[in-house]
């Protein structure tokens, strides 16, 4: 008897969302950075557990909108909620308890809030999930009884998970539980097929991750990255031409560098990433441009799966 289905994970930016999907799965397919508002679409991966898959969907995380982009983010991770069989709502349990005690920074006190209105939309939604608190390997173990019984009161949860999605604590636990909760039913990949992302997709992803690496305090959520030629090479591998979209000539002077040496690192970083993930010879060439508007520009949304009409 083989069980398939839909795991979701959603939560404030920068919960830690996509570290755990890839903790699940087990192989990098959706990208992490230190920046909140990382993960822009919904990206699938798919985990084995037993006779039961597990298919969990990285969604972008739940805010307080201010641009396009981002109610069609949020839009996405609630029908990324929607569609599961089985919720995850994740919360960085050193950031909420950091706001709880009024010691916060103000990146605390807005993802406390965005807390909230997960639990509001689950409400809304009639949906319970299961409450993993996450980065666990950052707070004291004491505290986090006092945390899962507040959290827990507001009724939008059945049952509760503490785990380290970096270290990996914890995170067995979970995934045996997302197994059995499971429908019964063939499964829906391959067995051996972990990420359903198309190659261009993720390429241009694994270079948004390097970007974000190397120039997340200079550029806010003002760049996108499409791939325009993905080519097989003569010597086995493959040629990839890349556009780096930003919307304005200060912000390509940052990615571009003294020199060229930003887009050069970006550019090595991102090449050897996706050399390894492909598993053949990669080779990059990125151009920044300046695209004042592609945040308004409905193309770009929906080479992404996103709505744009939010
Ligand atoms: N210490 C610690 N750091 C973690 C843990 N899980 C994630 N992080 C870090 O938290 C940051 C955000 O991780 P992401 O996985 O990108 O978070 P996300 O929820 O997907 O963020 P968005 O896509 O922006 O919504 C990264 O710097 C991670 O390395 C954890 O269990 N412990
Ligand atoms: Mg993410």
């Amino acid at each position: 008897m083989t069980r398939a289905g839909f795991a979701a994970v959603i939560g404030a930016p920068n919960a830690g969302k996509s570290t755990l999907v890839n903790r699940l799965v087990g192989s990098k397919v959706t990208i992490v950075t230190q920046k909140a508002q990382t993960t822009r679409f919904l990206v699938r991966g798919v985990a084995m557990e037993g006779e039961s898959q597990i298919v969990l969907v990285d969604t972008p995380g739940i805010f307080r909108p201010r641009r396009r982009l981002d109610r069609a983010m949020i839009r996405a991770a609630w029908t990324g909620a929607q569609d599961a069989e089985a919720i995850v709502h994740l919360v960085d349990a050193e950031a909420q308890l950091a706001a709880e005690a009024g010691q916060g920074k103000a990146a605390d006190r807005l993802a406390a809030e965005d807390v909230r209105t997960v639990v509001e939309g689950l409400k809304k939604a009639g949906r319970t999930a299961i409450l993993a608190l996450n980065k666990i390997d950052r707070v004291r173990r004491d505290s986090l009884l006092g945390l899962s019984q507040t959290l827990f009161e507001t009724g939008a949860y059945d049952e509760v998970f503490m785990i380290s999605a970096a270290d990996g604590s914890g995170v067995d636990d979970l995934k045996r539980r997302l197994a059995a909760l499971m429908p019964e039913g063939p499964w829906l990949y391959p067995e051996d097929q972990s990420a359903d992302l198309p190659q261009r997709l993720l390429a241009a992803e694994i270079t948004r991750e390097k970007l974000y690496l190397r120039v997340h305090e200079e550029l806010p959520y003002s760049a996108s990255i499409e791939t325009t030629s993905f080519e097989d090479h003569k010597d086995g591998g493959v040629r990839i031409e890349q556009l780096v979209y930003v919307e304005r000539e200060s912000q390509r002077a940052i990615v571009i560098g003294k020199g060229g040496a930003t887009l050069k690192w970006i550019g090595q970083a991102a090449r050897a990433d996706l050399a390894e993930i492909l598993g053949r010879p990669v080779h990059l060439f990125l151009t920044v441009k300046v695209r004042e508007n592609w945040a308004e520009e409905r193309a770009i949304y929906r080479d992404l799966g996103l709505e744009f009409d939010v």
